[in-house]
């Protein structure tokens, strides 16, 4: 199944086209057809010559409804813009286009109305200018009377071309479902409506009330006026509910699969186009079915901070659009950036803070998220719409790679200081470091030892290096001093010789795990094992010694024997072309 909304100005023939294409009634409000007018959206499907079903949200043309066209088309990938051949473009046809494009709608028809009543030519020229500088773009068109119709064959064949462009939703994600309508079967209770623009939903499935986190299940489904066991994205579904009662979901509100999104109420956005500069300080954020008062906060040229009213499911990369109701102003539209932005606290921070929303573009970027939060739970990440694809250093826990060599470093240095203030204790408390490294979670320093840090009740010591006689110590710290930033180059032998590391101080060292030998004269600290998995882990599968060279930065003398210390630990794999791939940590 297809979704594709109406857009068009008041009486332009939206919902007549919708009825002509699919003998529906998609104004299904007394009311509305007492005054000939949609008022809120309908909702009417038919069957394409290709055989595929396309459902219409028919949404509403007057401005005094826009926030219900809204909700509408939020969803939704494609679109239809309707103009009448009788009276060409409209203000309302410009608010529709212009939510279009915030919204970044990039598919689309241009449909021109009412042609038994005037030359279609103008309408069309000027509809299809005014199209072409949006998301929409050059579109095809179509002339069509709804009274006569004419042009409707031309029509669904054009209909059936725009879908097969569309591009497949992704079944495998989440559910968001935005709800447009709700309401009670006798009998049968609470049912939602809405597009399912992505994932599958089947009867029995636990889904999560966005607002509350309350959880609600799925009792049965319909699609296409029919009861089905299981609907996939893309289409139109209501979804019978158990456990909450109507009043307590309505438009706006969404269902999604547990666990699986963040509720958040303060994002970082850009907004498209040419910002203006005097942005009121109120407005409302549309987004999926809902609308939501935001405060607006400046902070660079074209990115701002929102702080709404209530809470929404956000995704990193979401469209939104702004707009002042009370002027009736589609402000612009908005990528939303950062769903769990830092406070604001200090002087200079919002400037610090507008340069780093520079650099980013609502692409979901793992890398430059775990750069900028340096840990970050992977559920959490994935929660803001971070796809997880690196393996954590402990528990749930991520960390930028830079940041947990810094923290390995600062943790040897904690040891030793504590060791000297507490020269009669045997070791540092494992919560003391945590404390002084400010660490959220004990299992991180844990992952953070390394040889010779050890762990014994609860304490950690450096014992076994301060067990080595004080020269070879001294050398050992200076070469921890030396390449504890480049842990994957080995001294040189004459920087060895230098250092006063023989073959027996060389053999003292690492049986006191101070050291790690890959060959004669090539030693390494310890740690570099596990450090080396983690860098590999990251190249595409399998990958070449000299790729594995690059990806360390090394050279030869060191990777080669690194490696087969690797296979030999099981850590890597050597495959039959001399590649490798990574198996699992070392053992
Ligand atoms: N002659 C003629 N009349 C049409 C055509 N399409 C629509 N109309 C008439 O135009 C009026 C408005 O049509 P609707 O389909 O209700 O327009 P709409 O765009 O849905 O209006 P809103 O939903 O209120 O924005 C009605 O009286 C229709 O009968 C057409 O192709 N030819
Ligand atoms: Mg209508």
């Amino acid at each position: 199944m297809w979704v594709v909304a109406t857009a068009g100005h008041v009486d332009h023939g939206k919902s007549t086209l919708v009825r002509a294409l699919t003998g529906m009634e998609p104004d299904r409000w007394a009311e509305e057809r007492r005054r000939g007018m949609t008022i809120d959206l309908g909702f009417a499907w038919t069957t394409l010559p290709s055989g595929g079903t396309i459902a219409f949200v028919d949404v509403p043309g007057h401005e005094r409804f826009v926030s219900n066209m809204l909700a509408g088309v939020g969803p939704v990938p494609a679109a239809i813009v309707v103009v009448a051949a009788d009276e060409g473009w409209m203000p309302q046809s410009a608010e529709h286009l212009a939510a279009l494009d915030a919204l970044g709608v990039s598919y689309g028809l241009l449909v021109v109305t009412r042609a038994d009543l005037a030359d279609p030519g103008p309408a069309l020229a000027q509809a299809r200018a005014e199209l072409a500088a949006t998301s929409l773009g050059s579109v095809e068109a179509v002339a069509v009377s709804g009274a006569t119709g004419a042009g409707l064959p031309e029509l669904r064949a054009a209909l059936d071309r725009l879908v097969a462009r569309l591009p497949d939703p992704a079944r495998d994600a989440p559910v968001r479902l935005w709800v447009d309508r709700s309401f009670t079967i006798r009998g049968s209770g609470t049912v939602v409506t809405g597009t399912l623009g992505d994932g599958r939903l089947a009867v029995g499935d636990q889904l999560e009330l966005a607002d509350t986190g309350a959880p609600v299940r799925v009792r049965g489904l319909h699609a296409l006026g029919a009861a089905r066991e299981r609907v996939d994205a893309l289409a139109r579904v209501a979804v019978n509910l158990r456990g909450v009662s109507r009043d307590r979901i309505g438009r706006g509100a969404a269902l999604l699969s547990p666990g699986r999104f963040r509720l958040t109420d303060l994002l970082d956005v850009r907004l498209a186009g040419d910002p203006a500069a005097d942005l009121p300080a109120t407005l409302t954020l549309h987004v999926g079915s809902a609308g939501v008062p935001a405060r607006v906060r400046p902070l660079g040229p074209d990115t701002v901070r929102l702080r709404l009213a209530r809470p929404l499911p956000l995704l990193i990369g979401d469209r939104a659009l702004l707009r002042d109701p009370g002027r009736h102003h589609v402000a612009g539209g908005v990528t939303v950036l950062d769903v769990a932005p830092p406070p604001l606290r200090r002087r200079g921070a919002a400037a610090a803070r507008a340069a780093v929303l520079a650099e980013l573009d609502g692409r979901p970027d793992l890398a430059g998220e775990l750069r900028r939060r340096s840990l970050a739970r992977a559920g959490e990440l994935t929660r803001m719409g971070v796809p997880v694809t690196v393996a954590p250093v402990a528990g749930d826990w991520l960390a930028d790679p830079e940041h947990w060599r810094l923290l390995g470093v600062r943790l040897t240095e904690e040891v030793a200081r504590y060791a000297r203030e507490h020269p009669l204790e045997a070791g540092a408390p494992v919560e003391v470091l945590r404390r002084r490294l400010a660490l959220p979670d004990r299992a991180l320093v844990e992952a953070l030892l390394r040889p010779p840090l050890r762990l014994r009740a609860g304490r950690v010591t450096a014992a076994a290096v301060d067990a080595l006689p004080a020269p070879v110590a001294r050398a050992v710290d200076r070469v921890r001093a030396e390449y504890g930033d480049r842990p994957f180059q080995a001294p040189e032998t004459h920087r060895l010789a230098d250092l006063g590391l023989g073959p027996r101080e060389i053999g003292a060292a690492v049986r006191a795990g101070a050291l790690l030998k890959l060959a004669d004269n090539v030693v390494l600290l310890p740690g570099a094992l596990d450090d080396a998995v983690r860098v590999l882990a990251r190249l595409p599968q399998p990958f070449t010694l000299s790729a594995a060279r690059q990806a360390l930065d090394t050279t030869r003398r060191v990777a080669v024997p690194l490696l087969e210390l690797l296979d030999r630990r099981g850590a890597t794999r050597r495959l039959p072309d001399d590649a490798r791939e990574v198996v699992g940590p070392p053992g």
